[in-house]
């Protein structure tokens, strides 16, 4: 994957004008900031402008389709289902949805979830030959009284609901699992090219928010091994009145951590979101032995549309769009690799 420092598309025209809202234009918070800053949040009178937010560069394709939902007077849980599954269809990405790299027997396996701004939820896991697992997490969510299927039940929900099986292990991806049977003695790679989730924030022009996450998690993990990615409170959180975070990298030290949940609760406090993610990530190496070669990173917005993010290793980056910007954002890190 390309990392550049800062990325800047052109292309925005008149017609993200459709999106305009008054407002102050959001900044990045301060990385200085050691204390509470944001008291106000709660009660900020501040027009909101529509913005969304995904993980690594995956994101900046992502995010055309979800603003173009945002254009076209969606909400933002429309934004966030269009937007990953752009993500989720391309076989080219071998992290998400179809072309994902498969668990160590060759199975590949996707995990997904989603948050509204009412705090509803859904999600699936252990899910096989559906190209687009954002899609029956939402169903989940809106059509079942539960939050979490997982497995064959998640895929009998699936097709029930008319979604069709297909196999999602690509030629390239096959080769490069039977590539790695050959020269790994089954350990599971942990490193910058094997977490690259696409979790997303968007906030609507009602001013509501909205998270997705979807991936098909760790390369060459166990067969029935489920990460983050699908755990509300891990990967993705939502609370309309302080914002939203959500996590991309080695799902185990997020679960542990209850990783987004920590974030959002962050900001509660009143810390920008950039100082939440910081200390999410400084709880993450607080709370294991080691995090050696182990990436994780953090993304968090708050309701005025301020963004953050912080990973443990150099290389963490976020797409960003607004009505004046398309940028890709690198974040900001502990160490490098
Ligand atoms: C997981 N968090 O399954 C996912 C992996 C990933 O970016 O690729 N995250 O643990």
């Amino acid at each position: 994957m390309i990392r550049r420092n800062f990325l800047k598309l052109l292309g925005l025209t008149g017609s993200t004008g459709l999106l305009g809202l008054s407002c102050n234009s959001p900044s990045e918070s301060s990385n200085t900031e050691t204390s509470p800053q944001n008291k106000t949040s709660k009660t900020t009178t501040k027009s909101i402008q529509p913005i969304i937010i995904s993980t690594w560069e995956h994101g900046m394709e992502a995010n055309a389709a979800a603003w173009q939902v945002l254009e076209d007077n969606g909400t933002a849980l429309d934004a966030v289902e269009k937007g990953v599954m752009v993500t989720e269809s391309d076989p080219t990405n071998t992290s998400v949805g179809i072309g994902g790299s498969p668990d160590r027997d060759g199975h590949v396996t996707l995990d997904a979830c989603i948050m509204d701004h009412e705090g509803n939820c859904g999600a699936v896991a252990c899910l096989k030959e559906i190209e687009n697992p954002i899609a029956v997490a939402r169903l989940v969510m809106e059509k079942t009284p539960h939050v979490l299927l997982v497995g064959k039940g998640a895929q009998e929900f699936a097709v029930q609901e008319g979604f069709k099986r297909k196999n999602l292990l690509t030629e390239a991806s096959k080769e490069a699992w039977l590539e790695w049977k050959k020269t790994s003695n089954y350990t599971t790679p942990v490193n910058i090219e094997n977490h690259d989730t696409i979790s997303m924030l968007a906030i609507d022009k009602e001013g509501n928010m909205s998270g997705a996450c979807t991936t098909s998690g760790m390369a060459y993990k166990m067969h029935g091994r489920v990460g983050d990615s699908p755990i509300i409170g891990a990967s993705l959180y939502i609370d309309n009145e302080i914002g939203g975070a959500c996590a991309t990298g080695v799902g185990e030290m997020v679960i542990r951590v209850v990783g987004s949940f920590l974030v959002v609760e962050l900001m509660r406090q009143g810390y920008s979101p950039q100082k939440a993610c910081e200390m999410a990530v400084d709880r993450i190496i607080a709370k294991h032995k080691s995090t050696e070669g182990q990436q994780v990173g953090f993304l968090a917005m708050n309701k005025q549309g301020e963004t953050g993010g912080f990973s443990i290793y150099n290389g963490f980056n976020y797409a960003k769009r607004t009505q004046d910007q398309n940028e890709l954002v690198d974040t900001k890190f502990i160490k490098e690799w």
